[in-house]
């Protein structure tokens, strides 16, 4: 099934890259104010608890949402008010029998590993339709549409790095949740202006209980509204297709995947250096020491700095502090 989808996607992933990049420049979320220690702060009081990050999350997304201007997306038909306790979800049990897996992904950032699981109905959109320009209700993703992610904790050696299976893979620990997000007419509808599309979302424990309650999870859409209309809300399609991102050029570090490419960047005195995002989500590339610089990247975004002075800088992610990277600047 991942192989099919892989080969399918591969013919198609030069277009692919320029369309998204087009898609995505497009995208109607703007950040006006980040502060980033203060989410640094934030953040690193979260990551020390070994939860969810979904859900430690939300409130710097609650603050975050506040500085972010959105769009209402235009397509969802307007609906009836409903009771925001209501789960219109429901954790769908029989999943690992009945769906088939969309896509994996290692986190790099938090240490864990996700299993993306699609039912028949969302497993049918073909990457034509996800790259077309613009949906209709109920396109690409069909209305019945139930995407499910595994949330497992890495499992980690004793000097704390995370063990890697034969593939390079992170190992699986333990499922911590079961992260559920369903398509229907007129869903969505309770989240008000951080309504992601007719998504409406849910969170469970592998046993079915309740992880995050359905008036909690305006911040589940709030979020996916940085996916964007251009992915119907979907952060992760491009994965379930096997796009790449391209490699980076001279003088230039790419962010995929929570990850700044490469990780160390050496460059001669007087370079001007870029950061070019080709991930999904908000990222910064913030200077550890002096803060010689600090720039937010959106996703598909870019920014530039001349470094007019030989040394060693480190560099991190303000909104994943684990995101870590160094420039080393040479005679
Ligand atoms: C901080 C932002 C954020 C929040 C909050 C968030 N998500 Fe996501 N979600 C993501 C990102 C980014 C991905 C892509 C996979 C990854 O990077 O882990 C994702 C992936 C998913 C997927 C797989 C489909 C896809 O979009 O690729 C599901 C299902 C999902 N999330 C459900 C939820 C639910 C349910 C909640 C609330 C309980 C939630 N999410 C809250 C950012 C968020
Ligand atoms: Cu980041």
């Amino acid at each position: 099934m991942l192989l099919t989808r892989a080969l399918r996607g591969a013919r198609t992933i030069v277009p692919l890259v320029v369309v998204g990049l087009v898609a995505c420049s497009t995208r109607q979320v703007e950040v006006t104010r980040l502060v980033p220690q203060e989410t640094t702060r934030i953040v690193e009081q979260e990551v020390t608890k070994e939860v969810i990050v979904e859900q430690e999350v939300t409130r710097i997304v609650e603050q975050l949402v506040e500085t972010i201007v959105t769009a209402t997306p235009a397509e969802a038909p307007p609906a009836e008010a409903v009771d925001p306790t209501l789960d219109r979800v429901g954790f769908p049990a029989d999943y690992q029998e009945q769906f088939t897996i969309f896509y994996e992904f290692d986190r790099p950032d938090n240490g864990t590993a996700r299993v993306i699981w699609a039912n028949d109905l969302a497993a049918s959109v073909t990457l034509e339709e996800l790259m077309a320009a613009s949906f209709a209700p109920g396109e690409p993703f069909p209305y019945g549409s139930i995407l499910v992610m595994e949330v497992y904790r890495a499992v980690r050696n004793e000097d704390n790095s995370i063990q890697l299976d034969e593939n390079g893979r992170f190992v699986r620990g333990e499922l911590s949740g079961i992260f559920a997000m369903r398509k229907e007419p007129g869903f969505g509808v309770k989240y008000g202006s951080l309504r992601s599309g007719e998504w409406e979302y849910a969170a469970y424990r592998p046993d079915g209980t309740v992880l995050t309650p359905p008036e909690r999870t305006t911040s589940c859409a709030a979020c996916h509204l940085e996916a964007g209309q251009g992915r119907d809300w979907v952060f992760g399609w491009h994965r379930a297709f096997g796009v790449e991102p391209p490699t980076p050029g001279e003088n230039q570090i790419i962010l995929v995947d929570y990850t700044f490419v490469p990780g160390t960047l050496t460059v001669t005195v007087g370079a001007e250096v870029s950061w070019v995002s080709q991930d999904v989500v908000f990222h910064t590339a913030t200077a550890a020491q002096d803060v010689l610089f600090s720039a937010t990247l959106r996703p598909q975004g870019r920014s530039n700095f001349t470094f007019e002075e030989v040394g060693t800088f480190d560099y991190f992610c303000a909104i994943h502090p684990a995101m870590r990277g160094v420039v080393v600047v040479t005679n």
